[in-house]
């Protein structure tokens, strides 16, 4: 045991060596420096240990990004607290799902998010929900929020001091959750080593100093954003840039040029959006910004291609998984090929092997497994997906890839159907199963196509029980169903109906065919 060992120690360093002013975290409106972040974060663990959370207790954080966010994190890693990052935009059925899974003690949630994280302990709005978590805080106010306890005046009413609980490196220090193959939410656990040894690998890649300022368009509850605003310039001593608001290109846009960030990570549907922008507006420049990270999905040439001709700046683009904590392969402009993925990151190795397992040599097609000790110890409550997943120290990635004779790799594809789809990952089985659950709805196949600016949309292909009279009212009528019952990102973009889905010759939906564009 030791107070040392772990990433919210960081935050003491800091003032101990005479940073306490510097800038902690900013918003458009707000300035927090080290020592104020310090003082919230020693609050925050002081409110949360007065309500009962101690040693690995788990805390569901449903927030948008804010100075508070980051305190709510660094004060429950203070206490040996566990908290659980969790997107903003789900519904009541996907929050009572995940705290069925995780039994937090307590949730966190947004103004704006309230409703929906209560009506996800109510037996009464979702079936089989609670008894967990116990409580659900709010900040600000919103709808319902006068019945809460409200996380400011809590932290006011707490004291301002709040020694480091021990932890050891082996403790559980967040679990982060990722949608599985079949929809089914899986919590991803993270020990507090391997928030130390995510460390060794992107801040030096990108070359972090406390003088940069990190802008993260995906938000904290992704791993991608839990390392780009927080882990990453918290163990440098550069200062965050936060936007609380729903990702859009255009408030991303407007935020770089009035706060001048110097590095900027998104997924690449974001860069596509914001060239849109650029390119309605010649005189919009990002010159501040020194680096720009993509991951989340392929970075499609066209788009880096685009990016670059426009501002001058190559992105950097990234192969990464919430398995790994954060991107193990990665690009180095002007020195790995146009279109690959990159080579490793420090900390990380990595081989691509068959489907039962033996090494394959350069530029065979195969499984990527990584291992680094960054890597997550196992999924939380899921061990037999654990024991198929980590292997040895390896974690199979689910990616396919080659890897070339210069060690550079090239991703091919997802091993399975799951897709991402603006940095998310989606099963099209859960959004079929939404979809089969419409009594009009015989069979159907959700795929992802390429979109505009060569991004991955969700397509439905929807078989109905009887031809209808009206194909743009039925569209329209499973349109309002997906939109009740599924989280935004998970909603097809184009339903259309088809008379038959092809199949292959053992009986099974031929995705390969559908993912032809339009192929009827
Ligand atoms: O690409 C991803 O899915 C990812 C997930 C977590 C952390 C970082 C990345 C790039």
């Amino acid at each position: 045991m030791s107070t040392g060992n772990s990433v919210h120690r960081f935050l003491d360093t800091h003032l101990e060596q005479g940073r306490g002013d510097a800038v902690c975290a900013r918003t458009a409106d707000r300035t927090v420096t080290y020592r104020q972040m310090h003082e919230m974060a020693c609050r925050a663990a002081n409110a949360f240990a007065a309500a009962g959370v101690g040693y690995e207790t788990r805390v569901a954080l449903v927030l948008p990004d804010s100075p508070e966010y980051l305190a709510c994190v660094l004060g429950l890693l203070r206490i040996g607290a566990v908290p659980v990052p969790l997107a903003t935009q789900l519904t009541g059925q996907d929050y009572a799902r995940v705290f069925a899974d995780c039994r937090p003690h307590l949730a966190v949630a947004g103004p704006a998010q309230l409703p929906t994280v209560v009506s996800a302990v109510r037996p009464e709005t979702v079936p089989g929900a609670g008894p967990w978590p116990g409580a659900v805080w709010t900040v600000g106010a919103g709808a319902g929020a006068s019945e809460h306890p409200r996380l400011e005046e809590l932290m006011a009413q707490a004291p301002p001091h709040c020694p480091i609980r021990p932890t050891s490196l082996d403790d559980t220090a967040v679990i982060q959750y990722t949608s599985g193959s079949t929809g089914t939410p899986r919590g991803v656990v993270h020990l507090h080593r391997g928030l130390l040894a995510v460390l060794r690998g992107m801040p030096q890649e990108l070359g972090l100093t406390p003088d940069d300022v990190c802008f993260s368009a995906a938000k904290l509850s992704f791993g991608y954003g839990f390392g780009n605003s927080f882990l990453f310039p918290f163990a440098t001593g550069a200062g965050v840039l936060l936007m609380p608001e729903t990702t859009d290109a255009a408030r991303v846009l407007h935020l770089v040029r009035q706060q001048r960030p110097t590095v900027l990570c998104a997924v690449p549907a974001l860069y596509s959006a914001m060239l849109a922008v650029a390119e309605r507006d010649p005189s919009l420049d990002l010159s501040g910004v020194r680096v720009c990270v993509s991951a989340g999905e392929p970075l499609p040439v066209s788009l880096a291609d685009r990016w670059r001709d426009r501002f001058g700046m190559e992105i950097v683009n990234g192969l990464g998984s919430t398995e790994c904590l954060h991107i193990f392969i990665v690009t180095r402009p002007g020195t790995t090929p146009p279109g690959s993925s990159g080579t490793l990151v420090d900390g990380y190795e990595a081989v691509v092997r068959d489907d039962d397992g033996r090494d394959l040599g350069p530029d065979q097609i195969g499984h990527l497994w990584v291992r680094g000790e960054a890597n997550a110890a196992r999924y939380w409550n899921q061990h037999p997906k654990t024991q198929a997943t980590m292997v040895g120290g390896w974690t199979r990635t689910g990616d396919q890839v080659r890897r070339d004779a210069d060690g550079v790799y090239h991703f091919v594809a997802r091993s399975d159907d799951l897709l991402k789809v603006g940095g998310h990952k989606v099963a099209p089985a859960e959004i079929e199963e939404c979809l089969l659950r419409h009594p009009e709805v015989h069979e159907c196949a959700v795929v992802g196509l390429s979109g505009q600016h060569a991004t991955t949309e969700l397509t439905a292909f929807v078989r109905l029980r009887q031809e209808p009279d009206d194909p743009a009212a039925a569209r329209r009528r499973l349109r309002a169903h997906v939109r009740e019952n599924l989280a935004a990102y998970k909603r097809p973009r184009t339903i259309e109906i088809v008379e038959d889905l092809p199949r292959t010759p053992t009986g099974k939906i031929a995705r390969h065919v559908l993912r032809q564009e339009r192929p009827f």
